[in-house]
């Protein structure tokens, strides 16, 4: 299959907690207008009615802007609006369970935190994984310790399925990632959190890309 992850350079989540009392879907908008290809709808304070509301609203508008849209951990929702796929944790329902549920052409993420998780993952037929938490992060409430930049560098050298970092980045510290082999970055608050979010992304893109020429990769 011809991932569609390895396009995709900056992977943009939902949580309405720390969207400066903005919703989701007006946050998502934002996010789209700006250009993002990738949303993942991350919402762990929502019943399911909610969220399928949501993310109806949020599908429609994905497919408009020519994105790919995720759902974290509800494989029902998911199925329910037609998402691009799923992202599980290492405690949700393993890999090839949720391939059953999706079928071949939807998109599964799995967030791993080791080089054996990372194995594990590809093993499983994980069509990306996450690698993190990078940094430090309060954004996530059952987070482990932070993995750091060495197990970022492990994954880069030796995976080739596509990969994306998370996890406290920060625009002071995205050059960083990027440095150690970051392609797709993924941010929470760093972005719904941010009073102008268009500009925001602009700011952390042009930050990427200076990066980017500078490595010259
Ligand atoms: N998975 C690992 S860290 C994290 C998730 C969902 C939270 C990342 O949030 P932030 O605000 O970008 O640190
Ligand atoms: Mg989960």
């Amino acid at each position: 299959m011809n991932n569609p992850l390895h396009a995709v350079d900056l992977y943009c989540l939902t949580s309405e907690e720390h969207s400066l009392g903005r919703s989701n879907v007006a946050v998502v908008q934002a996010m789209l207008d700006a250009g993002v290809k990738l949303v993942q709808y991350r919402e762990k304070y929502k019943h399911a009615g909610e969220k399928l509301r949501e993310c109806e609203l949020i599908r429609e508008m994905t497919r408009k802007a020519g994105a790919l849209f995720l759902v974290n951990d509800d494989v029902a929702v998911a199925q329910a609006v037609d998402a691009d796929g799923v992202h599980v944790g290492q405690d949700d329902l393993p890999v090839p369970v949720v391939r059953r549920l999706l079928g071949p052409g939807k998109i599964i993420g799995l967030s791993t935190h080791s080089p054996e998780q990372a194995r594990a993952a590809v093993e499983a037929g994980a069509d990306y994984i996450g690698v993190g938490p990078i940094y430090a992060t309060r954004t996530k409430k059952d987070v482990c310790a932070p993995v750091g930049l060495e197990y970022l560098e492990w994954v880069a050298a030796n995976l080739t399925i596509p990969f994306v970092v998370i996890g406290g980045i920060k625009e002071h510290n995205i050059a960083e990632v990027k440095r150690r082999g970051a392609g797709c970055v993924a941010m929470i608050t760093e972005i719904v959190g941010h009073e102008d979010i268009a500009g925001q992304i602009r700011t952390l893109r042009n930050r990427m890309h200076s990066t980017f020429q500078e490595i010259g990769s």
